[in-house]
């Protein structure tokens, strides 16, 4: 039998406030948004995050920053300032990493570690989850969300489980138990609309998934039938990936007007592949994909992307390839909203060393 996993994942709590709020104690117990600015009601863009005494009143992420406004009027609503948090975050990992075997860094507060050969069992990792709450907080004075679990699937849920400042320890003997309870969108890879098909199917909770035939989920949903039957079922085999690559760097913008002027949109395409290139080029990173974002005033949004066969580090390419892909969307009737411009793809090597 293969040795058991014991999988960490750590969660910062609010992050961008978190960060802004050490920076400005006075900040503290007050709701405070980092996002664009709210004008009073008017203004455009949206929430990036908010803490705890902000969501008291319906505050969210991702939340149009008018609406936001409109729910918590007290709301302290704050500039997006990222390097701020880039800096923070970079510190953080740093000491995240040194505890694990193998470490997978998600998102920029988010992190797996595998510590399976660090601890002797899951006594003994949640001793060091302790620990590492106390040091981040002593010397970071930033608080976390700890999940301890045989696998990332559980672990991730058992971060989020007891949020902000929490810790979730799942034997493996309790991960059927744990997970019976939750709602099938807790599992990765069921948003709203595979849920709903689920409903159809009279499953709401991960213990009626794991009695349906998987059969039945293969014959709805294919492959991902298997994989949400071994999900039910707290299976999650997949390793921790060790990779500090960047995948993707882009810009985006939502206009203070919508527009259908074609000289603001290629204007504003320049700018942000200038920028996304100015950030490829201080990574020293090439790039093979370029995607562009549409989001029209109604909030319908498209992406569309073109590659090329050969990496490169051009500017030129960047601009060029993004107005081809914006020239659809400018015979479209409704003006634009917001327009994103994103390498991916990624690689550190040149053209002619990809060639051979
Ligand atoms: P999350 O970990 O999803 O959120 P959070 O840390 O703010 O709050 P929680 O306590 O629930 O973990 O995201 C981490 C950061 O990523 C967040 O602080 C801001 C940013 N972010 C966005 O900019 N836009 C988004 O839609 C989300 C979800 C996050
Ligand atoms: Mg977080």
């Amino acid at each position: 039998m293969p040795k058991q996993r014991i999988i960490m994942h750590i969660d910062m709590d609010y992050f961008f406030v978190a960060v802004e709020e050490r920076k400005n104690p006075e900040l503290k117990g007050k709701p405070v948004a980092v996002g664009a600015d709210p004008k009073g009601g008017k203004g455009r863009g949206v929430v990036s995050t908010c803490n705890y005494e902000a969501r008291k009143f319906g505050l969210r992420s991702g939340m149009p920053i008018s609406k936001a406004y409109k729910l918590c009027r007290d709301c302290i609503f704050l500039p997006v300032s990222m390097e701020l948090y880039v800096e923070a975050s970079e510190k953080i990992m740093e000491m995240f990493r040194k505890y694990a075997d193998k470490s997978e860094q998600v998102s920029i507060d988010e992190i797996f570690l595998d510590i399976s050969s660090k601890v002797k069992d899951f006594k003994e990792a949640e001793k060091l989850a302790k620990k590492i709450k106390k040091e981040i907080y002593d010397n970071e004075k930033l608080t976390c969300s700890i999940g301890v679990a045989p696998n990332k699937l559980v672990a991730k849920i058992a971060s989020d489980f007891e949020k902000p400042d929490g810790l979730t320890v799942v034997n493996p003997d309790r991960v059927s138990g744990f997970l019976a309870p939750m709602n099938v969108r807790k599992l990765w890879g069921i948003g709203p609309k595979t849920a709903e098909a689920l409903k159809e199917m009279g499953i709401e909770t991960v213990r009626q998934l794991s009695k349906a035939k998987q059969d039945r989920l293969i014959d709805e949903f294919g492959s991902f039938g298997h994989e949400m039957h071994l999900m039910s079922k707290g299976i999650d085999e997949s390793e921790v990936e060790e990779s500090y690559e960047i995948k993707s760097i882009g810009r985006q913008v939502t206009f203070q007007k919508d527009t259908k002027d074609k000289k603001i949109i290629f204007d504003t395409i320049d700018s942000l592949a200038k920028e996304t290139h100015a950030e490829l080029k201080e990574e020293k990173l090439f790039y093979k994909t370029v995607t562009l974002t549409v989001r029209f005033e109604d909030f319908d949004t498209h992406t569309s992307a073109k590659s090329i066969k050969i990496a490169t580090d051009s500017l030129e390419m960047i601009k060029g390839m993004a107005k081809e892909l914006i020239a659809p969307y400018l015979k479209d009737k409704r003006k634009i909203r917001l327009l994103g411009v994103r390498v991916s793809k990624l690689s550190e090597k040149e053209a002619q060393k990809q060639l051979v």
